[in-house]
């Protein structure tokens, strides 16, 4: 019998992402139950080109179940995943509740695909977005080169911050449309767009360097996120990571600017073949004709896209790149999809 799937937060921005994907899986799952809020429960969804009403979150729902994902706020899924693990399902997570949970594995399928089979509280968790937009391509360098060190400046998108963040963008896109000569004075964009919803200053026609919530010593709750769990997925508990995050007027697709440095001596040719050659990357890396990736064309794509590599002037052992990846997909549903279908192949076997 194939196993029987719940999506808790099926109506969110990445549960509808998810709808999406599993309807290109058709042979997975038998059951199919569509979780949300009491707010949301009755409305109907299409999953695998079928209407599904969406059902309450309550214990019964996880009765039968053998995988259920999460996609809720942290506070939700710190209440709610232990309940399903012990109504007998196991959890994908995607909030940051249990990320960092010496019991709870974090899972990159291309990383760290054996960590699946260690989770004695029957939780996997799904790392951030921010993270899993560079983690592919930089687990393949690392196998190569061996990594001591990162330093990160992200530009990330306004779905990173939920509907909400998307549907601010737009409003405020609307409000400087057509204003020649906006942003030429300080505090003029301020002045006309209006509401900054999750965001702590204008994004239309700005970048914003906050995401998060304030940590310690003044880095954000997302930098210290990059950091800690590129150190656990990677299996490096001493890296050193530095991480600033910055908010971008893109809609969805996170890119990450990368300075790498490794073990040994690098080659740029031998890099750009090792990432070229890696599943579940897309290197696309021809400065001449002014091609790399950008979120513009890596929108609603799967794999994580590098370009711009390059050897570092100073360091022989270093690496400098830029990567997209977008924030919705690998960054979220379908690293969420990919560790339940690994859970789902052991549980049909
Ligand atoms: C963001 N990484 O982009 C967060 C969402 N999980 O805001």
């Amino acid at each position: 019998d194939r196993p029987t799937l719940a999506v808790v937060g099926a109506t969110g921005a990445v549960g509808s992402v998810m709808l999406q994907i599993l309807s290109t899986r058709q042979d997975v799952y038998g059951e199919i139950r569509l979780v949300a809020s009491p707010r949301s429960a009755g409305r109907k969804l299409s999953v695998r080109g079928e209407e599904v009403e969406v059902v309450a979150l309550a214990p019964e729902v996880f009765d039968g179940v053998d995988v259920a994902m999460f996609d809720v706020p942290d506070a939700v899924s710190a209440e709610w995943a232990p309940v399903a693990a012990e109504r007998g399902a196991v959890v994908v997570d995607n909030s940051g509740a249990f990320r960092m949970d010496d019991d709870v594995p974090l899972v990159v399928p291309e990383v760290n695909p054996e960590q699946v089979r260690h989770r004695p509280r029957g939780i996997i968790a799904n790392p951030n977005c921010t993270t899993l937009s560079m983690i592919v391509a930089i687990g393949v360098l690392h196998e190569m080169y061996g990594l001591s060190e990162l330093v990160v400046a992200s530009y990330q998108a306004a779905s990173g911050a939920g509907q909400e963040g998307v549907d601010t963008l737009y409003d405020q896109l609307e409000r400087v449309a057509g204003k020649r000569g906006l942003g030429e004075r300080p505090g003029d964009i301020r002045g006309v767009v209006g509401g900054l919803g999750p965001f702590p200053a204008p994004l239309a026609l700005n970048v914003v360097p906050w995401a998060g919530s304030l940590k310690e010593d003044g880095w954000s709750s997302e930098e210290l996120k990059v950091r800690n769990e590129s150190r656990k997925i990677l299996g490096l508990p001493d890296l050193r990571v530095s991480a600033t995050c910055v908010r971008v007027p893109v809609v969805t697709t996170h890119s990450l600017a990368v300075h790498a440095v490794f073990d040994r001596d690098v080659d740029q040719r031998e890099a750009q073949a090792v990432l070229a050659g890696a599943p579940g990357v897309v290197l696309v890396d021809h400065p001449e004709a002014y091609e790399f990736p950008t979120p513009a064309d890596v929108v609603g794509t799967d794999p994580t896209w590098v370009g711009r590599v390059r050897r570092s002037l100073d360091d022989p052992r270093a690496l400098d790149l830029f990567l997209c990846g977008d924030n919705l997909r690998k960054g979220a549903a379908l690293n969420t999809a990919q560790i339940a279908e690994l859970v789902a192949a052991e549980l049909t076997r």
